[in-house]
């Protein structure tokens, strides 16, 4: 009557792995390793994509109306160590002051890299999350990009406006360039800053691996300042997000800030007394997460006091405060089976 009774199939997948995405027909579980690049050949390229491949001259760049904020990224292969040990060989957890043991920690991973214009030289290693998109309102962000990574990946921006070429996505048939640059190719994106799009947004990979691509490291933060913004003494940002198997190839999963999991490893941010301090906090991955500051509390645009801050997928927030609470404090996701897989990180106040 109305709910079937779940089957053993389905209680397996509710008890093991659950189904995490579908990439080309092959079912993908959030608690197996895949073959990244094989799901990625199970994927056609869609006739606009080549068609672009064969005549370049009908991709045509977006017209810039703002002021010209440049950005050259790449996406590239990196090994990227989740839990890097300390100087006696340790992986730590500060926090509870214990070892951790979670078997490898290492893998291969996609990260956005930042260049110096046309490509002269990189201004910074790949990293996870990729480089902050720092823009004002009244810009128009363009954004150079070029996949290194072996499979078709891409760039997809929130928070800004854009025309339906330079969304970045993956759209199946009705796919655009900007949704599926293959590998060695490149795409400009051109995405506009208008009024009413401050605040703290993010980027990611949004091509026909999407989420794979996410998991293996493909995101960033993007902030759009106000016009007239006094910047802040200090600014933090902060992307809860996981690290599954089907991306690293790992045994275990891991809860990740910036891609590093447990007190100690996720970034230790430092202030003093007296600064003036903005968090800026962005959600990457499959979960709800919390954001809760120790010995802090702060307003809501709507006059709200709050120490601790629901996120849904994709959701990103800022706060900003005058600090005046010196300590050793503790941020995390106060999703306790998040915090206690390695979801918090260090805030030292001075
Ligand atoms: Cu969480």
């Amino acid at each position: 009557m109305g709910i079937d009774p779940m089957d053993r199939r389905n209680f397996l997948g509710a008890a093991g792995g659950a189904l995490l995405c579908t990439i080309g027909g092959q079912k993908v579980f959030q608690d197996k390793p895949t073959n990244v690049q094989k799901l990625a050949a199970g994927v056609k390229v869609p006739p606009k994509v080549a068609a672009a491949n064969r005549n370049p001259g009908l991709t045509k760049a977006a017209a810039v109306t703002g002021n010209r904020k440049e950005y050259w990224i790449a996406a590239e292969q990196l090994r990227w160590n989740i839990i890097p040990a300390n100087k006696n060989g340790k992986k730590r957890d500060q926090m509870l002051n214990q070892t951790i043991r979670k078997g490898k920690t290492t893998f291969s991973a996609y990260g956005y890299r930042p260049y110096t214009a046309n490509w002269g030289q990189p201004l910074a290693q790949a990293t996870i999350p990729g480089p902050l998109i720092d823009a004002t309102v009244g810009d128009t962000v363009v954004v150079h990009f070029r996949n290194q990574v072996p499979v078709p990946v891409t760039m997809h921006p929130h928070g800004l406006f854009y025309s339906n070429e330079m969304d970045g996505a993956y759209k199946g048939y009705w796919t655009d360039p900007g949704g599926f640059v293959q590998p060695g190719r490149e795409f400009t994106y051109v995405w506009e800053c208008h009024e009413g799009t401050e605040g703290t947004w993010w980027y990611h990979d949004h091509g026909p691996i999407d989420p794979i691509g996410v998991y293996k490291g493909l995101f960033g933060p993007l902030l759009i300042r106000p016009k007239d913004e006094v910047k802040p003494d200090r600014e933090f940002f902060i992307a809860f997000h996981s690290f599954l198997p089907p991306a690293t190839g790992l045994t275990s999963g891991f809860d990740c800030v910036n891609g590093r999991s447990f007190t100690g490893n996720t970034p230790t941010f430092s202030a003093n007394v007296g600064d003036d301090v903005a968090f800026h906090v962005y959600a990457v991955d499959d979960n709800f997460h919390t954001f809760h500051l120790h010995g802090h509390r702060w307003e809501e645009p709507d006059g709200t006091i709050v120490d601790n801050k629901t996120l849904g997928p994709g959701d990103s927030f800022k706060f900003r405060f005058i600090e005046e609470n010196p300590g050793r404090w503790l941020y995390h996701c106060h999703v306790f089976s998040h915090l206690h897989n390695g979801m918090s990180g260090w805030y030292l106040v001075e």
